[in-house]
This record gives C-alpha cells, structure tokens and sequence, in this order.
C-alpha cells in the first residue's frame, strides 16, 4: 500500500459542522455590525478562533481592546457549543461512514487532524469517540493550520512517516498545512478551488477509487 494512514479534517470533511462555525460568527458579525459571508467564512477554514476573529474584524470600522476581543471569541463558541450540543451520530452521513469503516477494513490507520479544541466533543456526539487510532487537534498545537503542526503530531502519535500519510481537507489552509508536512493531500469542498492538492475528491468516498 502506497499509504497506511488517513489524517482526516474534522469540521467539513467528516460533519458539516463548518456551517456552525458560519452561522456562530454571523451572529457575532451582526451583533457588531460588521459584513460577513460565506467568501470570508471560507478563509476561516482551518485557522483557530482567535486568528478567524482576526479575518472577521477587517471589515470593522472600530477597534476592539483584547479583552473584548476574548469576549466576542468566548461567545461566537458559546453559540457554537449549543449547535454541537444538538449533534448526533444520525449527523454522520452514509457517505462518511462507510468510507470510515471501509478503510479501517483495508489496514489503514485513521486519524483526525483538527484545529479545533472542540475535536473529541464533536466525535463524541458523532458516535466516533473510539473509532479512530489518534486525535490531533487544537488542544495539543500551538499553530493551527497553514502550520503543519497539527499533522506532524498526528503521525508522531501513530508512529509513521509523512511519505505514508494521506491528508484529507476542506480548506486551502489545510492542503497547505499538508504540503508543509511532505504529506500527499485530497481536496473536498472549498479545498478544491485551490488546485494544490494531489488528489480532488467530489465526496469522501472517491477515496476508496484509490485506497
Ligand atoms: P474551535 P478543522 C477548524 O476545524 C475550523 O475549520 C475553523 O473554522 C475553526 O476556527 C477551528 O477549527 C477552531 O475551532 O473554535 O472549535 O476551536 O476544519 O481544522 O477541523
Ligand atoms: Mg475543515
């Protein structure tokens, strides 16, 4: 086997909880009057919460004091948390789960590569709490995602080298974070837009055409 591990993106590759990244900020954007869509939401993809208040404060006339901003952060994942608190493993589509049990039926190791420090919640609400063999994620990096941080401790963990890691990822940050790492990469969703990746998917389980 050219590869024997996954490293999976969390938000917009195994949910579609990269829509409640969306609707979370939007209500921060209104609450300060500020433009938000779904072009800036997609240069949210992958970067942490703090660097994501960041993109979304250029298009603010004021100035806010850090205190704030680490208030406005704390209350877009509030909101957040809520939308996850509805989450269940009915949330995984048909899609994702066989693709999932499917390559853990061919030998390969599974793991999440996630920015985010609501990872184990998330696959906990999914059902996924044990599935996978690691779980890197935005409580053990200090640079989230163009950095390759996040991937190189996911391999560390599972003790193999970057040539046998396959990358999957919904954002360019991440295809980026990849190709930092000397990890082979496929695209889904936005991701694909960016053309770096070594592989374009239109779902996830056009993997398995070639794993
Ligand atoms: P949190 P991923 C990333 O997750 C999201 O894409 C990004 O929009 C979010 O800001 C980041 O996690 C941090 O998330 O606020 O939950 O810690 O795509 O790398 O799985
Ligand atoms: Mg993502």
């Amino acid at each position: 086997m050219k590869y024997s591990a996954v490293i999976f993106d969390l938000d917009g590759v195994i949910c579609h909880t990269d829509h409640y990244h969306y609707m979370s900020w939007k209500q921060i954007a209104n609450d300060l009057s500020i433009y938000f869509d779904e072009n800036i939401n997609n240069r949210l993809r992958g970067v942490s919460r703090m660097e994501s208040l960041e993109i979304i404060l250029e298009k603010y006339n004021g100035r806010l004091t850090n205190e704030e901003k680490m208030m406005y952060a704390e209350k877009k994942n509030n909101i957040y948390r809520s939308l996850l608190s509805e989450m269940s493993p009915a949330d995984l589509s048909d899609d994702v789960r066989k693709t999932l049990v499917q390559l853990k039926k061919k030998g390969y190791m599974l793991a999440i590569g996630s920015s985010s420090k609501n990872a184990k919640f998330i696959l906990n609400k999914l059902g996924l709490g044990d599935f996978f063999d690691t779980v890197s994620d935005g409580t053990n990096i200090t640079r989230s995602k163009p950095d390759p941080e996040v991937f190189i401790r996911a391999r560390e963990y599972l003790k193999v080298t970057s040539e046998k890691c396959i990358v999957v990822e919904d954002a360019k940050s991440g295809i980026e974070a990849a190709i930092a790492a000397n990890m082979d990469c496929a695209a889904i969703g936005d991701a694909v837009l960016c053309g770096l990746a070594t592989y374009n998917l239109n779902r996830l389980s056009d993997l398995l055409l070639f794993l």
